[in-house]
């Protein structure tokens, strides 16, 4: 459609409308640089009803429209495929349009980011929990639209658990406002946890009702090593019990990952801890006045002395918890750092990730003898980024050859598990044959009839998630 700017600037105003290649090119490469897509313009509305407007548009004239938030993605999902579709971009359509602290409550606009709705509620003496490395540049509705997971997720849930619900566009132009921080509302299907997780192929995302929470006060965090993953689930039940389910984080990091973090990124520091294969990030958060400091020292000797932890350092400042954590929040940057990597996002019932671990191992040493693992994450919540890294002075090609065969492995092996192939980071363009291997038939064919009743032209994200 050669008149398609000027269609759009009829919307939005001829400044919302990009299409100048420079201008375009960072919407169209995703952030692993796995896709280099195209599109005819990037359309930046800064309102509901323009969003509306050009949906209804779209939908009419049969144009892909492909959503994009911070474009942090790790599957593909932002990258527009066809040379004829428009990006719709969130980045101004930023307010946070009420704070409602007695509701323990805020309304945002998809284009806040992360890190602004983390303020807006410190601001009223709360917390949003979701915490993402990626905080500073994802965005509302890009955490919404993959359901994105985390270092908190152990306490307080997925961002499924933590909306109250969505405002969204349809295909067809129409618009569902569920904005209300109702707790309690059983009025027949549940729409916006259907948009949720839905990867921009059911509906746009223009602003959501967020569930708030008492502000932490206190904080305990710990940078421990343990013998073996075991050791993890033992000290997970030991946690949650002695706290009082007060635990918020237990991530996992193998020393190759710590080895990596202190190789690559300047400013990381050796948590001091007698070296060990495997390391746990531990934090206990209460909004309580309670000396979270005194139950994890209390917690981590007992540990110490059954054998499931072999050194722990408890921070002992504010710098230090950070350092902490950002040895934990550093690891995707040194794998980029490092050079190539497999990435496979899985999860299983927490009580299988010690087997799940060794006999991945094994899989790996196997199948991909020239890569180095790299399992860490999110192990109190049984998820894991088991990744392979190229070991230094391999051969780049053979290395990659790998992928495939070692994906499906890996994946077969979560399979066996119970597990999921796609813990947190969704299906996008990446996972896409892999969803139709492993999902149920009558799963996936009712998602194909969901997607067919809410977007009959096919002009949501198409070529992705189904
Ligand atoms: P985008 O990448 O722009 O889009 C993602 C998907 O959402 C696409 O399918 C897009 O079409 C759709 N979408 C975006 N906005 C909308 C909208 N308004 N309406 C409808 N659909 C929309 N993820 C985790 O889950 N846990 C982690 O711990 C985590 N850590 C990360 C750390 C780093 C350093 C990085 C770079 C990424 C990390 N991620 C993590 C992945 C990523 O940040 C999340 O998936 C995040 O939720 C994506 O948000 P975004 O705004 O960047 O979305
Ligand atoms: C994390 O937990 C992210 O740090 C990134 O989800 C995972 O790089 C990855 O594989
Ligand atoms: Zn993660």
């Amino acid at each position: 459609m050669d008149d398609l700017p000027r269609r759009l600037a009829g919307f939005v105003g001829a400044g919302a409308v990009l299409t100048a290649p420079a201008d375009l090119a960072p919407y169209l490469l995703d952030h692993r640089r796995l896709y280099q897509g195209s599109a005819a313009a990037v359309v930046l509305p800064e309102t509901t009803a323009q969003v509306s407007q050009i949906l209804s548009f779209c939908n009419a004239a049969r144009i892909p429209v492909v959503p994009q938030g911070g474009n942090t993605g790790y599957v593909g999902g932002a990258t527009p495929l066809d040379a004829g579709s428009i990006v719709l971009a969130f980045g101004r359509m930023n307010r946070i349009r009420a704070v409602d602290a007695a509701n323990f409550a805020l309304v945002a606009e998809a284009g806040c980011t992360l890190a602004a709705v983390q303020q807006a509620a410190l601001q009223v003496d709360r917390l949003f929990p979701l915490s993402l490395g990626s905080e500073g540049t994802c965005q509302i509705g890009g955490n919404l639209a993959t359901n994105a997971g985390g270092t908190a997720v152990l306490r307080y849930g997925m961002m499924r658990e933590l909306a109250f619900g969505v405002e969204a566009v349809l295909a067809d132009g129409s618009v569902l406002s569920q904005l209300a921080p109702l707790r309690k509302d059983n009025t027949g299907y549940d729409l916006a946890q259907l948009l949720i997780g839905s990867e921009g192929t059911l509906g746009v995302i223009t602003a959501a009702c967020l569930k708030l929470f008492a502000r932490p006060r206190t904080t305990a965090t710990a940078w421990v090593a343990i013998p073996a993953p075991a050791a993890a689930l033992e000290l997970l039940a030991r946690l949650r019990t002695a706290s009082d389910d007060q635990l918020s984080t237990l991530e996992l990091v193998p020393d190759a990952a710590l080895r990596l973090v202190l190789q690559h990124v300047a400013a990381a520091r050796d948590p001091a801890v007698t070296a060990s294969p495997w390391y746990l990030l531990v934090e206990l958060a209460s909004a309580a006045d309670r000396d979270l400091d005194a139950l994890l020292t209390a917690c981590l000797a007992d540990a110490a002395a059954a054998g499931l932890v072999t050194d722990a350092a408890i921070a002992a400042s504010a710098a230090q918890r950070e350092e902490f954590w950002r040895l934990r929040e550093s690891v995707p940057e040194a794998q980029r750092r490092a050079g190539g990597s497999l990435k496979h996002d899985i999860s299983v019932p927490v009580t299988s990730l010690p087997q799940l671990i060794e006999q991945g191992t094994e899989l790996v040493a196997r199948l991909a003898p020239e890569g180095i693992l790299v399992a860490y994450g999110h192990a109190g919540d049984g998820n894991l980024h088991f990744n392979v890294n190229q070991r230094a002075g391999t051969d780049a090609l053979a290395f990659a050859a790998r992928e495939a065969p070692l994906r499906r492995a890996v994946h077969d092996l979560v399979a066996r598990f119970g597990g999921s192939f796609s813990a947190e980071h969704g299906i996008g363009r990446l996972k896409v044959e892999e969803l139709r291997r492993y999902a149920q038939p009558a799963g996936l064919a009712a998602m194909h009839r969901i997607k067919q009743a809410l977007d009959p032209h096919g002009i949501l994200n198409p070529g992705k998630l189904l």
